[in-house]
């Protein structure tokens, strides 16, 4: 108990999925992507890594997003260096977005190759083919995800380079998802004490509400410890995605459970996907904890956007 608002519930059979459950020998499962098929089958393309610390994407699929998850037999997608060096050391932290106009599911994925973390986009059906789009921004970028649909005729793409004034999320706008342009900051990391001062990210891809593009990002708090992940939110413009709504001011969402304080890296609670449920306002939220296991919480749209109203500012 701490007082403030609970806005995700996190589920009684946390964490979810782990590296004992893998069909194949690795050494943890974090940061997953989430989507809906058309089945209503919740689809999780989860960040796999192995004892070389290489990391590659793996598929999940579950009936209810809470359990009996079946588990691709093999890496779902590789990296593929000799086709793209950029990716010598794997691929990472997938998110996921249908794109009606395509028929197709973009893929947005950190790959980690000598240059250091860039974005990588591939375009898939069936999560079993992909179509890869190769490097999109060059590094140091991560944390991107496609917008669902065009706005003023082109697709956008929300990431978040890092520059020496720190590390805040941008969004860029393609004809043809190869050519990227009109760069615009979406969202700066605060300065000072602040929970999300000097490092942002987006978390998942973001969800448009009849109010705006809602944001979930990531803020960085660097301690003497170590860093701390949390989850906060902002929202904004339909129609000028780069303009800013509102933003709130405290974390909503942060580690205090026992598998998102121990693991691999402490403190981490790093949500890469969502999906909504028949209600449309049911929000399933997947986060890696502790670069170890994936674990879901559950919120409301709604709620979220009315504590936005009260915790909100320009
Ligand atoms: C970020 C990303 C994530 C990771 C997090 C915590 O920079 O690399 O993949 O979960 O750090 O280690």
């Amino acid at each position: 108990m701490t007082g403030y608002e609970v806005l995700f519930r996190r589920a009684e059979s946390n964490p979810i999925l782990s590296a004992a459950q893998w069909p194949y020998p690795v050494h943890s499962v974090f940061n997953a992507g989430a989507t809906l098929l058309p089945d209503g089958t919740t689809l999780l393309l989860c960040r796999v890594e192995d004892r070389r610390g290489h990391s590659h994407l793996c598929a999940a699929r579950s009936a209810d997003g809470v359990g009996g998850w079946i588990i691709d037999s093999e890496p779902t997608l590789r990296a593929d260096p000799e086709n793209h060096p950029e990716e010598l050391w794997g691929i990472e932290d997938a998110r996921l977005t249908f794109v009606p106009e395509l028929g197709k599911y973009a893929v947005a994925y950190t790959a980690f190759g000598k240059g250091g973390p860039g974005v990588s986009l591939a375009l898939t059906e069936d999560f079993v083919r992909f179509e890869r789009y190769g490097l999109v921004m060059q590094p140091d970028d991560k944390d991107a995800a496609l917008l669902p649909r065009r706005v003023d005729g082109m697709f956008a793409l929300v990431h978040r380079p890092i520059a020496d004034t720190g590390a805040h999320v941008w969004i860029s706008y393609s004809p043809d998802l190869r050519s990227w342009g009109g760069h615009r900051m979406m969202l700066q990391a605060r300065r000072g004490s602040w929970w999300d001062a000097n490092k942002i990210g987006l978390s998942p891809p973001l969800i448009e509400t009849e109010r705006g593009w809602l944001m979930l990002y990531h803020g960085v708090r660097h301690t003497a410890a170590g860093c701390l992940y949390r989850l906060g939110v902002a929202l904004f413009d339909l129609e000028h995605p780069e303009r800013l709504l509102l933003r709130g001011d405290e974390w909503i969402f942060g580690p205090e459970a026992p598998y998102e304080k121990h693991g691999d890296v402490a403190y981490v609670t790093f949500p890469c996907g969502t999906t909504v449920g028949r209600d449309g306002d049911t929000l399933n939220l997947y986060y890696g904890a502790a670069d170890t296991c994936i674990a879901m919480a559950t919120g409301s749209i709604r709620e979220i956007l009315g504590w936005l109203d009260r915790h909100g500012s320009e």
